[in-house]
Order: C-alpha cells, then sequence, then structure tokens
C-alpha cells in the first residue's frame, strides 16, 4: 500500500462506491480500474467500478437522505462543513501529495488545490447564515410578497481529472449547506484522491450522525456517467469537462427538464501591452502556460502581444521556460510534472505539427521526454494570425503567440474564439484596462488585469461564456443553482385585490 494512504488513514480503496461511514460497498464481481502514476506509468491501487445495482442503491440512500438533510437548519449544516474544512487541514498535506502522484500536478499546487477546498469550506460556512431572499412590495393593499430559497434535491457531480478533488469541494461544500445532498463521479483517471476524500468526509459525517449526504460512484462515462446524466432523482448535474461532452450533457439532461452547471472548455489569451510591467508579464504568462502543465480550464493557451514588444517578450519567454525544471511533481524542485495520458502526448505533438503546417514557428520545446512517464516539454510556437488550430483549447503546455497592432484588434482576436473562460491584459494605463473590462472589452467570464488567466480566488463566481457552458460555481452568488427559489405573496387583509386591478365577478 503507497505510504500516503496509510497517513490518510485509509486501510482498503477497493471499494469504488459509498454513501457515508458504513456505506462502502465491495462488489467482489466488480472490474477493477487501475490508479496509474502518470510519472512513471505504474498501477498506484486498483478501484471497484460501480455497477448499475450498486450505482441504484447509492442513489437510493442519497435520495431518502435529502428528505432528512434539507430539514436540517442551515446554520447546523454549516457546521458540519466547518469541520469538513478542519479534517482538510488536517490532512492538507497528505491528500495534496496524493493529488500530485495520481494526477501530476506538482507538490505546491497539489497542496494548494487542498487548501482550496478549505477555503470554499471556509466560504461556505459563512454562506449557511446567509441564503438571503429579497422582499418585494406587493401592488396590492394588505400584502406581502418575499422569496425564499430550498434546498433543490440530490445533486450529481461528475469532475475532470485535472482538478480532482477541489473542482468537487466548490460544488459539495455549497451544494451541502444549501440543504443538498450528493453523488460524485470523478474522473476514471484519478479514483484513488476521490476515494481519500471520501473516507474524510465519512469522518466528518459520522461525527454528525449523518449519512448519505456526500457519496461515491466509481464507474466508467457510460454506466455511471450516463446514468447520472438521465436519472431523474438528480435535478441538478455539475459537470466539469470538455465542449464536446458538456454538448451532449446539456441537451440530455435539459430532455428530463434538469439543470446543469457546465464548466466546460477555455482558450484563455494574455494581452500584453507596450506600456506592461513586463517583470510581471513573463511570471504571469509563465505560471498560466507551463503551471499543472498546461492542464487547467484556466491555463494560458495564446499569448497576444503589441507588435512593437513581441520580440523583446519572445526573447525573455525563451529564457524563462529553459529555467523550467520537468520531473517527479513530488521532487521540490519540479515545476512541471507530466500530462496525465500517452494519449494526451501523443495529442500535443499532433497539435504542433499542425500548428506549424499552418504558419507557426517553434520558439522552443516541441518534443516529449524519452523514458517512463507522460513527460513533454513546454512548448511556445509564434503564429502569424488566429489559425484553425490556435481556436481549439489543447490540453498541454503549447503557448501561441500572436502579434497585434492596437489594442482593439487584440481585442477582436481575444474574443474570436468559441470559449469564454478566462482572460488578462497587462497594461499600466488605466484607459486600456478599463476599456478591456468594459461591456466591449473581453467577452469571458473571468477577465484580470496584471495578473494571468489562472488561479483565481475561491471568492469570486468562476465559470465562463459560450462554450464553456455558462454556469458559475464557487464564490458570489454561484450558490443559488443549488437551490430552488419560491416566490410567496401573502394576503393578510380581508379582501381579496386581484393583480393588474383585475375584476372578477
Ligand atoms: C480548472 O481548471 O478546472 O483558477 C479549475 C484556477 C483554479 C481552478 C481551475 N483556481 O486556475
Amino acid at each position: 500500500m503507497n505510504p500516503l494512504l496509510t497517513k490518510l488513514n485509509i486501510e482498503t480503496v477497493n471499494a469504488g462506491a459509498c454513501f457515508g461511514h458504513d456505506g462502502w460497498i465491495e462488489d467482489s464481481t466488480a472490474e477493477l480500474l487501475d490508479s496509474i502514476n502518470p510519472s512513471t506509468g505504474e498501477t498506484i491501487a486498483q478501484v471497484q467500478l460501480c455497477s448499475t445495482a450498486t450505482y441504484d442503491r447509492v442513489i437510493d440512500e442519497t435520495a431518502e437522505s435529502f428528505k432528512t438533510w434539507r430539514s436540517v437548519p442551515a446554520p447546523k449544516r454549516g457546521a458540519l462543513i466547518r469541520d469538513l474544512g478542519n479534517a482538510l487541514r488536517e490532512n492538507l498535506e497528505p491528500l495534496g501529495e496524493l493529488v500530485s502522484l495520481e494526477m501530476g500536478k506538482i507538490r505546491a499546487e497539489g497542496i494548494g488545490e487542498v487548501q482550496e477546498m478549505i477555503d470554499i469550506c471556509d466560504f461556505a460556512v459563512g454562506l449557511s447564515r446567509q441564503l438571503c431572499g429579497s422582499t418585494m412590495h406587493s401592488e396590492r393593499p394588505g400584502h406581502r410578497m418575499y422569496e425564499q430559497w430550498h434546498p433543490l434535491g440530490p445533486v450529481g457531480i461528475i469532475s475532470a481529472f485535472n482538478f480532482p478533488v477541489a473542482v468537487w469541494s466548490w460544488n459539495a461544500a455549497l451544494a451541502a449547506v444549501c440543504g443538498d445532498t450528493m453523488v460524485w463521479k470523478p474522473s476514471p483517471l484519478t479514483p484513488l484522491t476521490a476515494v481519500a476524500t471520501q473516507h474524510i468526509c465519512n469522518r466528518v459525517t459520522a461525527d454528525h450522525g449523518v449519512s448519505g449526504l456526500f457519496s461515491l460512484t466509481i464507474g466508467d462515462n457510460e454506466t455511471v456517467g450516463g446514468r447520472i446524466l438521465d436519472d431523474e432523482r438528480l435535478p441538478l448535474i455539475s459537470f466539469t469537462g470538455s465542449s464536446k461532452v458538456g454538448r451532449m450533457v446539456a441537451s440530455r439532461v435539459a430532455g428530463r427538464f434538469g439543470k446543469t452547471l457546465l464548466e466546460l472548455g477555455g482558450n484563455n489569451a494574455i494581452i500584453v501591452e507596450p506600456d506592461a510591467n513586463l517583470d510581471l508579464a513573463i511570471r504571469g504568462i509563465v505560471f498560466g502556460a507551463v503551471g499543472t502543465a498546461g492542464q487547467r480550464c484556466t491555463s494560458t493557451r495564446r499569448l497576444l502581444v503589441h507588435e512593437s514588444c513581441i520580440d523583446e517578450v519572445i526573447e525573455r519567454l525563451k529564457k524563462a521556460y529553459a529555467q523550467v525544471s520537468i520531473g517527479d511533481p513530488l521532487a521540490s524542485s519540479t515545476l512541471m510534472g507530466p500530462l496525465i495520458t500517452p494519449e494526451s502526448v501523443e495529442k500535443m505533438t499532433g497539435v504542433i505539427e499542425q500548428a506549424i503546417s499552418e504558419g507557426g514557428s517553434l520558439v522552443c520545446g516541441g518534443d516529449t521526454i524519452e523514458g517512463q512517464g507522460n513527460f513533454v516539454q513546454p512548448t511556445i510556437i509564434r503564429m502569424p494570425v488566429q489559425t484553425d488550430q490556435v481556436i481549439e483549447e489543447t490540453f498541454a503546455p503549447i503557448l501561441y503567440v500572436i502579434p497585434y497592432q492596437n489594442i482593439g484588434h487584440a481585442i477582436q482576436i481575444q474574443n474570436s474564439v468559441p470559449q469564454g473562460l478566462s482572460s488578462s491584459i497587462f497594461t499600466t494605463n488605466l484607459l486600456t484596462a478599463e476599456r478591456f473590462l468594459s461591456a466591449t472589452g473581453s467577452d469571458c467570464g473571468i477577465a484580470n488585469v496584471n495578473i494571468g488567466t489562472s488561479g483565481a480566488e475561491i471568492g469570486g463566481a468562476f465559470g465562463g461564456e459560450k462554450e464553456t457552458g455558462g454556469g458559475r460555481e464557487s464564490g458570489s452568488d454561484s450558490w443559488k443553482v443549488y437551490m430552488r427559489r419560491q416566490t410567496n405573496t401573502i394576503n393578510w387583509s380581508e379582501d381579496l385585490p386581484l393583480a393588474q386591478g383585475i375584476q372578477f365577478g
């Protein structure tokens, strides 16, 4: 057994389905899923894939539990999430290291991911006393109008490999304080971090005498994923993944009038103006493009540079890229770990070839790294214009650098992609910054000034427009999607006046 699992107090990792402390469902006939270390190709552990019967059992428990959880006062629900945050604090290092081991992001980012889980728990605890509705003035005498927010129901959470636990927590912490129970289908590429997180949840819910609040079903996309999408018992499906799959998810869930919260592809650009502080810009670009080996939804994929400074920016980036140490994500000197699968490496190679055939010239990188693991070089390609390949999201550390003539032109290039997640500008000119943030500026859900495209804090709403899917998770008022709104009109008069002044009879 991997020592990290021992540190996390996990004796058994086999079962792939669970609905609480006494709710692990062992199935000796189940197919096994390998959790593979992307740095070595070796199997870390095996997890049972959830069968149809097991899936149904878990959802029954999750739906049953909703009937009691929805009536627990919201601040009491917050107390459970406070304890979850504390349990995550206690497990910050081993869980963060497990994220690095299984997903391949470097240790600092693995721990950062667990910190993000702790942060959203803290946010949700405060929120549990602020699930506020509005009051409105009725047009009728002796009437009062207001709205209130009720728990919605059990939520299906389908998460991606790149943030194997944090994105679940954004949904889970909010859904829990909103009074919803939930079932989680993690990416089949990262089952082990999900099992570890479920164990942590189980200890906390057991302390509170709660079962069926956080449930787990590890399975393939069709058996478990498809069932979740079609399951009438789940009024909301939160899906993180590609725009292609998200399009299918949206229409399939809409077909049964379910709600979706979609976090799909990004093709995020940084604009560098001639007056930018280039020291800051270079650091922001390298973190955005190389961090997490380019496998964040928010990774910087396009760099739009004013033609007057593009040569200097490229030269400085080339130097910075030469310093990027690639290797074991758990080694303290490493800045970039592997890609998640050998297929991702193959995809990256093909995309680089295609970009070059569309007129791109390789500035640095471009190669895979021989030996064990899915290691590649971070790559910069200078493009004369934004070509067909550039407008597609590739989950790899490829940065396209494109020149522009003026800020209007830069904004036009930046918005001319199907995705609309994150964007940023480096400038010291107030007017340019404001123009970028205005209604005629960036069309993305996230627009930053003098910081990069990735690494958002949990306090703001996270998500984007167009093919990014329109969903908002995490901070601000994202909680509303996990609740149902009810408008109430109360007549405390002795009369029955109708709205719009209608006289009836
Ligand atoms: C993702 O890539 O799916 O803003 C989420 C960021 C992180 C979350 C990314 N806080 O880069």
